[in-house]
């Protein structure tokens, strides 16, 4: 029978529906409990109603455990869990344990170097704390307006320094090194490490997110967050938005796994390291690989979440437990999850908790309070936590306020955080979380510590300052207080002798990027794309072009490994299915089962050492391959060549941050924008068709973009591309659209080479031209098929260029443009040069917002329309499409004979011309609908 002695009040919860709350006294306490009152099954299966039933299975684990060992208590869980099931109970575990550390004090791995160890340690946590804070403040106090964190570096800095001195290996001659993703508004912290380790100087410090004006000085300045593109022998991985680090560090896991199995990296025990905020846990990109990384049995990955509660605004999550939460979350996703809450200053206080009074007042306080105690003192968590219930408040009576106080979270205690990391690094067949729970800004007393808006404080004043000294015992006057003098210990110093002698242990100083020049023999241009260079009038799509020019460099000699086609499920769509049997999809398993299409030539062949990386229907996740791939050079040491190809609306416009991180890194390879043109794509309608991708491409300054006509095009793009990227090691990526759109392939004119290279050259010349024509990509050949119409029924004489992008044009416009400003030089724009010898009108046409050809007006010496995709698209046919954004054969005729005829012909007979050429011109604009 229940064992309820006295029941002291219930109450349904008022904004939970079905909660009711009671209290129990449980013979020396009371105990306030919820329960599901949702339905009979759920209120009955929370009550205890037997206590002495439930005691006595309790008992039986005990003893299975100390007589037989974990290993036994475990299988007989697992077989009453089996038996459970076939008895028709529908039992699953919660996956939510209890709110205390999950690795029992008496499991915890020793301290290398014990308290001596632990004490300097400590000691340098305090002064790094110190010099990120300085540097914030300093910034702040010169230039309010430069922002910069102190309180997410507070509150992770033990999480970093462990990882520093016992964990995180640097790259060296015979290993590759671990990879660590540092959360990015910690980087203060970072930079104050390599200030100690006598990496940066103390004048860079000073120009914390100065980066120009530090220039000017002759000083390198410290960007912001990590940003490679900025600080290039620094930082490895761009983090500083959200999301983009935890999906990175999977794939770049996975990817590490990749180059192994293919034999191209020798296996090693390599680890990447994600340390990451519980806030940024709700970006959708930051869980959005979890299972990936089990499936893949990634245990060369560990991700440190750091829970200090709060996130920018407040709370996480203020009525409940975010790292409940994320252990559902991970737990379920497969990982090996590690609670790390307590410090070991909570032990002891555990030990007493015999009746498990301790443990249920942690389980029921939810995170906003938890957060409430972090900014209050010691006599505050006294009466409000401690005060709870006679026993809570015997267990507190053991402590005085200061130690109260003082009483540590896991995630600050280098003991415990060291146990988890052993543990994790030591975790074999799965990913490992640590949830590391920490106060954020630890150490900032009243001015900051748990306050709902210490994440954006970056003004301190002159006592909280002395205070923080006083906290963490520095050795600073209050002058130097006052003027935020940064502390190095002298060389012989206990602290900077461990620091190099644990630094040095590891292989060396980290973060650092190493970009060794490797060149790769590009093979030359006939080898693989002849096909395409003398295509003769042969019918192909561009695609067909790029995957028929990629097989033949997969099969090159020295070239052909390096290569890494990505697809994300979308294949066959660019027919690329040939190359499942060539080279295989890469599966870390092999294949367990007999392909369906077994029989057939193509059959869908999974391998280990399979190349092609088939990422299914995840665009975040296929980039994150890429950029892996990408930046394997720098990372490895090993370049590699990835062509990830997809529609090409789901790219920039979905993807786009993630784009731009790679780009921030320095990311070598191609995107290939495939069933690319708002009006190319067909049937697709709104949601596929792309018209903007080259807009955005455009923004980012170190992509190289081109929207190709003709195959012997794209193999020339393709090659300089190679050669650019693999042969000259520039850090440039490029963005290619394809179409499958079947055209008659002319071969290469002579001399076309640069004109491709610099955006445009003429397709079609004409003598004393009367209007000229400038086609992009797929509707270059609408162009032609417009100077046909003119020449054939208008006796207009026209020009055609083939405009491969406008992007490369703009570019080199701006740099002319400036040039001359500069009076650095009278270089023409190659726009310019090209079309400066007629002055008649230009008609410029693509398959993409107008926004694009447009950004070229400025170097055209002549009268210039441009005809665009603007608006939305529309499922039909390609003519149709054509003719509804008015950029078909016919709309550019009669585009062309307006300027032609200009203050020649009248209204009428302009009309009488669209008749002739059966347009409608009362139609409705594309744009407005
Ligand atoms: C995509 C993106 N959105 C918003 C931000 C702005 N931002 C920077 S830090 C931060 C809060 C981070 O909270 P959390 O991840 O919990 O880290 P903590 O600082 O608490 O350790 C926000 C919203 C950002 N950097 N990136």
């Amino acid at each position: 029978m229940p064992q309820i002695l006295k029941l002291a009040s219930f109450s349904v919860a008022p904004a939970v529906k079905n909660v009711l709350t009671y209290r129990i006294h449980n013979k020396s306490h009371w105990v306030e409990t919820r329960i599901d009152m949702s339905s009979p099954e759920q209120l009955i299966g929370q009550l205890d109603l037997d206590e002495q039933e439930t005691a006595e299975w309790i008992a039986a684990l005990h003893s299975v455990l100390e007589s037989s060992g974990p290993d036994r208590a475990r299988f007989l869980l697992s077989q009453l869990s089996n038996a459970a099931r076939e008895s028709g109970l529908q039992w699953r575990d919660a996956r939510i344990t209890p709110y205390i550390n999950t690795i029992r004090p008496q499991d915890e791995a020793s301290y290398p170097g014990g308290s001596d160890a632990v004490a300097t340690e400590e000691t340098i946590a305090g002064i790094l704390r110190w010099n990120a804070l300085a540097m914030v403040v300093r910034a702040n106090r010169a230039y309010g307006e430069l922002g910069g964190h102190i309180a997410s570096y507070a509150s992770a800095a033990d999480l970093f320094e462990v990882g520093f001195n016992h964990f995180f290996r640097a790259r060296t001659d015979d290993f590759g090194g671990d990879l660590v993703y540092f959360q990015p508004h910690s980087a203060p912290g970072i930079y104050a490490r390599a200030f100690l380790e006598g990496r940066l100087p103390a004048d860079s410090l000073s120009h914390y997110r100065q980066e120009i004006s530090a220039k000017s000085k002759g000083v390198q300045g410290l960007s912001s967050y990590p940003h490679p593109w900025l600080m290039p022998e620094f930082w490895q991985f761009p983090t500083g938005s959200m999301g983009i680090g935890p999906i990175s560090s999977i794939y770049q896991a996975r990817f590490m796994r990749y180059l192994e199995h293919r034999g191209l990296l020798a296996p090693q025990p390599r680890k990447v390291w994600g340390v990451f905020g519980d806030g940024e846990m709700d970006e959708p990109e930051s869980l959005a690989a979890l299972s990936l990384a089990s499936r893949e049995k990634l245990d060369n990955l560990v991700f440190v979440i750091n829970c200090n509660l709060q996130r920018l605004d407040g709370p996480v999550r203020g009525n409940g437990h975010i790292v409940d939460e994320l252990e559902t979350l991970f737990g379920g996703a497969g990982w090996n999850v590690i609670k790390l809450l307590w410090g070991s200053d909570w032990d002891p206080l555990f030990a007493r908790d015999a009746n498990g009074e301790l443990v249920d007042a942690l389980n029921r306080t939810v995170d906003g309070q938890l957060q409430t105690f972090a900014a209050n003192d010691g006599p505050f968590n006294r009466e409000h936590f401690f005060g709870q219930s006679p026993g809570l408040q015997a267990i507190g009576a053991t402590l005085t306020d200061e130690e109260i106080d003082r009483l540590k979270r896991g995630g600050h205690d280098l003991r415990k955080i060291y146990a988890a990391y052993h543990a994790a690094a030591n975790h074999t067949g799965a990913p490992t979380v640590i949830l590391a729970q920490t106060k954020k800004g630890f150490g900032m007393g009243t001015a900051g510590q748990g306050k709902m808006t210490t994440h954006q404080q970056k003004k301190l004043e002159q006592q909280d300052l002395v205070e923080f000294r006083d906290r963490f015992r520095l050795p600073l006057t209050d002058a130097q207080v006052e003027n935020l003098e940064f502390y190095k210990p002298a060389d012989d110093s206990p602290e900077m002798r461990h620091l190099h002698a644990r630094r040095n242990e590891l292989g060396g100083f980290m973060p650092r990027r190493v970009d060794q020049r490797l060149p790769i023999a590009v093979p030359p241009l006939e080898s693989h794309a002849q096909f395409a260079l003398e295509a003769d009038g042969k019918e192909m799509s561009t695609t067909m072009a790029l995957v028929r020019m990629m097989g033949n460099l997969l099969k090159d000699a020295t070239l052909g490994k390096h290569v890494v086609p990505i697809v994300a499920d979308e294949a066959r769509t660019f027919g690329m299915a040939n190359l499942f049997k060539t080279v295989g999809i890469y599966s870390s398993q092999g294949q367990l089962y007999q392909p369906e299409d077994i029989g057939s030539i193509l059959y869908y062949r999974e391998a280990k050492d399979g190349q092609i990386l088939e990422e299914g229907i995840t665009e975040a996740g296929a980039i994150s391959s890429w950029t892996a791939a990408a930046t394997s050079y720098a990372v490895h040491g090993l370049p590699m060549l990835p062509f990830y190809i997809y529609y090409s609306m789901f790219g920039f416009q979905r993807i786009g941050d993630l784009i731009w991180a790679a780009a921030d890194q320095r990311a070598r390879g191609f995107l290939i924008g495939a069933t690319s043109g708002r009006t190319t794509l067909g049937g697709e309608g709104l949601q596929h068709q792309d018209g903007s991708s080259h807009l955005v491409a455009a923004s980012i300054p170190n992509c190289v973009s081109y929207d190709p006509a003709y195959a012997y095009e794209l193999a020339v793009i393709v090659d300089d591309g190679m050669q650019r990227m693999l042969q000259k090691n520039e850090d440039v990526f490029y963005y290619v659209t394809v179409t499958n759109e079947n055209e008659a392939q002319p071969s290469i004119p002579k001399d076309a080479r640069e004109g491709i290279l610099r955006g445009m050259h003429c397709v079609s010349p004409a003598k004393k031209p009367e209007v000229r024509l400038l086609g992009a990509g797929p509707l270059l050949k609408e162009a032609m098929a417009a100077a046909d119409l003119l020449e054939g029924i208008f006796s207009v004489k026209t020009e055609v260029w083939s405009v491969t992008s406008f992007s490369e044009l703009a570019r080199d416009g701006i740099a002319c443009e400036r040039n001359r400003r500069l009076q650095k030089s009278d270089d023409e724009a190659w726009v310019t040069q090209k079309l400066k010898g007629s002055k008649a009108p230009l008609i410029a046409v693509s398959d993409y917002v107008r926004a694009v050809p447009e950004s070229i007006r400025a170097y055209v010496p002549a009268h210039f329309v441009t005809l665009g995709t603007d608006g939305f698209g529309r499922s039909d046919t390609r003519a149709s499409l054509r003719d509804f954004f008015e950029v078909d054969a016919k709309w550019i005729a009669y585009t062309a004979l307006a300027e032609v005829y200009a203050g020649k012909k009248t209204a009428d007979e302009m009309r009488e011309i669209a008749a002739k050429l059966e347009l409608d011109l009362d139609k409705l604009i594309s744009t407005s609908v």
